[in-house]
């Protein structure tokens, strides 16, 4: 059985030695075990293989026997390395070369010769205790910067192993990847891989620059990266997979008792929830506004700059009600990285240039420590302790501190319960490849309000684009930002939100794992390599469904939205399925067709409870739910609408043919055991699935040979689909089915989906649709056909017998065809499809996207951001001074006041 074999730096449990000796195991936590953890613990054909922490040296050698025991009762893989090899491999190679290099800090690597020679052989290491039990058709799947040589070191002993490596961290821009003297080998290294993936377009483009420039190797239209030539030759495929969160996991964990608990202890200590520190506060203010209105007393013989806690106080009074208080969040590990002073200064100046907040806003800075035998993270400590001493004294009143400076390591409830006291979180890193605390505040806060500050240098920005992005580097952006954020209102954080929060709820980590997984599969076999549909190419394609007014999605259900099974009418639609077709079809401006070669009792049955429209036998059936049929019981279940339907005009006549084409298909059926005839109200099909294939396809040829002969004097063609020989009318296709829906005018935006030959038809249709879009004014006249076709598909008949507009809105200029016009094969084979996706869970995950950018465009911010690669330089860096935090009215004339 083919395995998957994840392999990363640490294992995603730890042992802990217990005082009796024994050990227990912890689960870790963190991105990476929480992305793939679940998909490792619920797949017994799933191996993990990464360092044990456990230094063989310092531990007898039955220990480890029973230490490595324990793991694979695990499914894990324990590698051991010493001392010497973890300070030259992990701590130096890995974090003080790459690490800083990597998120642009070049003036903190180290380049150490000895660290790079530990690096390689650590790497060999994993690669030689992988290659004692992999299988050749085994899968890897390789996690981030401490592995980059490892995929073309299994890859010289495996040649058709598949290989999956993602980078967890940005890859930065070429001129600085040339500061490395081993790029050219850690590059080469990741060309035995099959798939390298990368947070998002804009690591995928600096990494195929350096690629061209170190490797001189290009990338093709696919996005794949050819190695070799000839019978040898094979290929790395570059794309973006951004990681997502478990949303479910952090939403439920904000309503724990342990985060409820934390969230109320923060709103009080802020002032949020008791009068506590409001009332001294108050007290605090009217005392200095009291004093300062008599002369030649105390208070008013000294200026507000010499004793400025007067002016604070006073701003304090000017918002006595604690409903104004306001916590500022963030979550960090202390790491040069994530900004922490940067951020600090931002705070400060937001409090001198805003004095109205200073007793009313209070942060709480949560930021653990590590690696505090280094040198550079001591002085960061240092740094942070500093500013935050500095801002506490320089702003504290008598009860109130601006910063709660937490320093320990939090698990995830009250971590949760920080995010949900958190009226503005502020995650402003100064260069990360996704950033996850970003997801996970806005999933704590699932449906409410709270405002987010988010870095323009995270890959996170490119999908949370209703943040307030900003410059990290930029103090008086952030400082606006921070402003904007405190001061937003409720409805209009709760409506940003939501966007962001539809968008994440289903982009979560297990999609992200299950999308790479997938892509590996369908890139590391030729027949399906060609036309993927890149993550970019996806994004564009949800982008214009978000933007479009008015959507058609055109599927066939065999093989587009389920596997082909041997027996068809075992291909039944599961409910999870229907449940995501009755999604589909229920936008409300989105006209869901599925578009089948079944018969249209097989689709009533299936799917004539939906509020979808259906073409049966390859388009010699249609209907659509009579408008206002579809409604909701009072268990919020859909009843099954009304429909009627309808059989395409000028089809041969089945007494005629019929009798005739059974007889020679009959002949089929008895030299090919198990094979059958399906018999259709317009077609007839010889299925041969479940026989003998050799057999199968011998006759095959001679029946396809027989037919063809006889059919054309009946107005009928043959058909060759997956195991089917069919005879249908020559004048009924998918294509001409659904020409009247294309050429209505009515949609701006179409889709089609399809797997075998006959889907070809409707790609030919959309794809000339689209591309005849100035010209369809003459097709009314040139076709009069179709244009009936076209009222009978556009009205619907009631049961009074009146007509009625089926989607109850005009359409458009009829001659308007779709501006976005998307066609997907779904599977292996030619195509003349713009796009290809390996299966029908791909075909779902598609539908789910859309589903997804339709609530949050419906949540009202308008249409995701479209994918665009970005490189820049550190000079561009820090020269740049961007926000789009715009300081609002009221806080621009606070500015000028302020700086008076
Ligand atoms: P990290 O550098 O670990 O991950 P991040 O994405 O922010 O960074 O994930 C940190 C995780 O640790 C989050 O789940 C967060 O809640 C938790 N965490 C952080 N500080 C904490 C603290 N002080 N106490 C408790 N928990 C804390 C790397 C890359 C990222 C990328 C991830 C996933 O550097 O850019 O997003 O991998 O690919």
């Amino acid at each position: 059985m083919a395995r998957l074999i994840i392999v990363s730096n640490r294992l995603p449990v730890s042992l802990h030695a217990k005082p009796d000796g024994t050990y227990a195991m912890k689960q870790s936590i963190g991105g990476l075990a929480t992305a793939i953890g679940p998909y490792h613990k619920s797949h017994n054909d799933c191996l993990w293989v990464g360092w044990s922490s456990i230094d063989p040296d310092a531990c007898p050698k039955s220990e480890i026997k029973s230490v490595t025991e324990e793991f694979k009762s695990r499914r894990c893989v324990p590698i051991f390395l010493t001392q010497k090899e973890i300070d030259g491999y992990y701590a130096g190679y890995a974090n003080d070369t790459l690490w800083p290099l990597f998120h642009d800090f070049a003036h903190e690597a180290t380049f150490d010769s000895s660290t790079w020679k530990v690096y390689q052989e650590v790497n060999q290491k994993f690669a030689d205790a992988i290659i004692e039990f992999v299988n050749p058709d085994d899968t890897v799947w390789i996690q981030d910067y401490h592995l980059m040589l490892l995929p073309a070191m299994l890859r010289s002993r495996f040649p058709k192993l598949k290989i999956g490596w993602f980078l967890h961290i940005p890859f930065p821009s070429p001129e600085i990847f040339h500061q490395l003297p081993n790029g050219k080998e850690l590059l080469e290294g990741l060309m035995g891989a099959d798939l390298l993936g990368f947070h998002t377009e804009d690591f995928c483009v600096n990494f195929l620059a350096s690629v061209r420039a170190l490797l001189g190797l290009e990338v093709d239209k696919d996005g794949r990266i050819p190695i070799g030539s000839g019978t040898s030759q094979r290929f790395v495929t570059v794309d973006a997979f951004p990681i997502g969160i478990d949303y479910g996991l952090y939403r439920r964990n904000a309503h724990s008792s342990l985060a409820q608990a934390m969230r109320h202890g923060i709103e009080a200590v802020s002032g949020k929830r008791t009068r506590r520190v409001s009332t001294s506060l108050t007290a605090e203010s009217e005392a200095a506004a009291e004093a300062s209105d008599q002369e030649e007393n105390w208070w008013s013989a000294h200026t507000s700059d010499e004793l400025p806690e007067v002016e604070l106080a006073q701003s304090a009074a000017a918002k006595r009600g604690t409903e104004d208080n306001k916590v500022v969040v963030s979550v960090d590990r202390l790491d040069y990285t994530k900004g922490l002073p940067e951020r600090l200064r931002a705070f400060d100046l937001m409090l001198s240039r805003y004095p109205e907040w200073v007793g009313h806003v209070t942060y709480y800075l949560l930021a653990t420590p590590t690696r505090e035998d280094v040198e550079t993270y001591r002085k960061l400590k240092d740094q942070v302790d500093q500013l935050v001493g500095e801002i506490n004294g320089k702003y504290s009143l008598l009860s109130w501190t601006p910063i709660h400076y937490i320093t320990r390591s939090l698990p995830i409830k009250p971590v949760c319960g920080i995010y949900t006291a958190g009226d503005v979180a502020l995650v402003t890193p100064l260069r990360d490849g996704m950033n996850l605390v970003a997801k996970e505040y806005l999933a704590s806060r699932d449906g409410r309000d709270g405002a987010l500050v988010l870095s323009d240098e995270c890959g996170a920005a490119r999908e949370l684009t209703d943040a307030f992005i900003v410059n990290p580097y930029d103090t008086e952006a952030v400082c606006e930002a921070l402003h904007s954020a405190l001061e937003i209102g409720s409805d209009e954080a709760k409506r940003r939100n939501a966007a962001m929060q539809a968008r994440l709820k289903y982009r979560t980590a297990g999609l992200w794992s299950a999308e790479f997984l997938s892509t590996l599969r369908q890139v590391s076999d030729p027949r399906m390599a060609d036309r993927r549909l890149q993550s970019v190419q996806r994004d564009h394609l949800v982008h214009e469904w978000g933007q479009s007014k008015r959507k058609l999605v055109l599927c066939d259900y065999d093989g587009t939205l389920t596997q082909i099974v041997r027996t068809p009418g075992r291909a039944k639609p599961t409910h999870r399925l229907l449940d995501l077709l009755r999604e589909v079809g229920s936008i409300p401006d989105v006209d869901l067709y599925l578009v089948s070669g079944r018969t249209r009792e097989t689709m009533d049955e299936w799917f004539g409870c939906l509020p979808i429209g259906l073409i049966a036998e390859h388009g010699a059936w249609h209907t659509k739910p009579i408008e206002g049929t579809t409604a909701k019981n009072a268990d919020g279940r859909t009843i099954a609408p009304k429909r009627y339907w309808r059989r395409a005009d000028g089809l041969p006549d089945p007494d005629e043919w019929r009798p005739i084409i059974e007889t020679i298909m009959n002949k089929s059926v008895a030299r090919v055991p198990q094979s059958f005839i399906e018999y259709k109200s317009t077609d007839l099909a010889w299925h041969y699935r479940m026989s003998d294939q050799k057999l199968a396809q011998e006759q095959r040829e001679r029946l396809v040979d027989e037919l063809q002969k006889v059919c054309p004097q009946y107005g009928l063609m043959v058909m060759r689909n997956a195991k089917v020989i069919e005879v249908c009318p020559a004048n009924v296709s998918k294509g001409e089915a659904v020409k009247p829906l294309l050429e209505s005018g009515r949609y701006d935006f179409v889709l089609a989906l399809g797997d075998d030959t006959t889907d070809e038809t409707m790609f030919a249709s959309v794809s000339g649709c689209a591309s005849a879009r100035n010209k369809a004014d003459t097709h009314d006249v040139d076709n009069a056909g179709v244009v009936k076709m076209v009222d009978s598909m556009e009205t619907t008949t009631t049961v009074d017998g009146s007509s009625a507009e089926s989607n109850g809105s005009k359409p458009a200029k009829k001659s308007a065809a779709p501006s976005a016009a998307w066609t997907i094969k779904v599977g292996a084979g030619d195509t003349n499809a713009r796009s290809r996706i390996a299966t029908p869970t791909d075909t779902g995950r598609l539908l789910g996207y859309l589903v997804a950018e339709s609530e949050a465009v419906a949540a009202g911010t308008g249409p995701a951001p479209k994918a665009k690669p970005k490189s820049k330089s550190k000079a561009k860096k820090a020269s740049k001074s961007k926000t789009s935090a715009k300081p609002t009215p009221k806080a621009a004339s606070k500015t000028k006041k302020a700086s008076k």
